[in-house]
């Protein structure tokens, strides 16, 4: 198996409806083409000019059949794009429920990739079996696509912004990472190799890697080092908000509206602070970081914020009172 096989080994929970949807496409597509090639040739056999002074009668369409024809593909269309929609919603929208989280990092040409743990590796994914895994992806450069086949998931990775997938892995082994983007001259070298392990393994392997400070402590250093901890001092409402229950929690804004403070607003909150205001505090007082800080601190950054705040609530949107309370009067 491998190399020559038509479809990589099916190693995700979502790898088989993938390959089912695929399926689905691939018979209609090749039914529908056959069905067409079929008709041209026997149309063209069977009305085909048997003297040169036949005269076909001529003909005026038919409603019934324009209606079938235009049904009938309708109603196929439509289960490819409720299938598809379904899956697409499914594979892009992770759990609520203990995911283990992952973040990538594209850069022209590596996968850097960093565990909460504190375990950072490159080109390398380790992830057990039976547990849902969120990948977070962000890019250090340009435009690049973190592509598991063996999963069925693919996903790009837009430089500015956060993208975010999960998988169940279900069968140990090692299966590719590709870079599915054209991103410059070594593209094609910008591979990896992800490890699933059954849990007891996975345990293991942390283990034999901890030791190392845990993104949350490393962005709680670079909260010290870029002076964040001078203006936003924990548990104290001064000329900064406290970041803490900020993350996951709605936040009221200066303007008006209401936001849930996920991690592209912790982000933007950090690279440009002036393009949404806590309400009650005043613009151009934060410095702007835009440039500062790479994508792998902002990540160290998210993560310690993330730590400040309890477990964010099911029904967050019932606490948007609750946001009010931490701006000062
Ligand atoms: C000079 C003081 C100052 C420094 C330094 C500073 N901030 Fe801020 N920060 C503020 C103020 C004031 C606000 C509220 C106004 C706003 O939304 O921009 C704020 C808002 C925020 C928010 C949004 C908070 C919320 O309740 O929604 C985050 C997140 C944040 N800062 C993170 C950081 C991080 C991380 C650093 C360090 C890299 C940092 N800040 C450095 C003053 C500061
Ligand atoms: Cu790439």
């Amino acid at each position: 198996m491998g190399a020559l096989s038509i479809f990589p080994p099916r190693a995700s929970t979502t790898a088989g409806e993938v390959d089912a949807l695929y399926g689905f496409l691939l018979v209609v597509g090749i039914g529908m083409t056959a069905l067409i090639f079929f008709f041209v040739f026997f149309f063209a056999i069977k009305y085909r000019r048997r003297s040169p002074d036949e005269r076909p009668k001529a003909i005026h369409g038919s409603i019934p059949l324009e209606i079938t024809w235009s049904v009938i593909p309708f109603l196929v269309m439509l289960v490819m794009f409720a299938w598809g929609t379904k899956l697409y919603f499914q594979n892009y929208t992770p759990p609520r429920r203990d995911t283990l989280d992952i973040y990538v990092t594209g850069k022209q040409w590596m996968w850097k990739i960093q565990y909460p743990d504190g375990q950072r590796e490159i080109n390398e994914l380790h992830v057990p079996t039976g547990r849902p895994v969120k990948v977070t992806l962000a890019s250090e450069d340009v435009l690049h696509s973190f592509f598991l086949p063996a999963f069925r998931l693919k996903h790009d990775v837009v430089p500015g912004s956060y993208q975010t997938f999960w998988f169940e892995a279900t069968k140990p082994g090692r299966y590719h990472i590709f870079c599915a983007e054209y991103c410059g001259t070594n593209h094609s070298q910008m591979i990896g190799w992800v490890t699933v392990m059954d849990p007891v393994s996975y345990e293991t392997w942390l283990s034999a890697g901890a030791g190392g400070s845990s993104m949350a402590e490393l962005g709680q250093k670079l909260f010290e080092q870029y002076g964040c901890v001078s203006c936003h001092v924990l548990d104290q409402q001064g000329r900064c908000p406290s970041l803490r229950n900020v993350f996951g929690n709605p936040v009221k804004l200066e303007d008006g509206r209401t936001v849930i403070a996920d991690e592209a607003y912790i982000r933007e909150s950090i690279l440009n602070p002036n393009a949404k205001i806590v309400s009650g505090y005043k613009r151009d007082v934060m410095p702007v970081f835009q440039g500062q800080i790479n994508e792998e601190g902002l990540l160290q950054l998210i993560v310690y914020i993330k730590s400040l705040s309890n477990p964010p609530k099911p029904a967050a949107a019932k606490t948007a009172a609750a946001a009010g309370k931490r701006s000062p009067q």
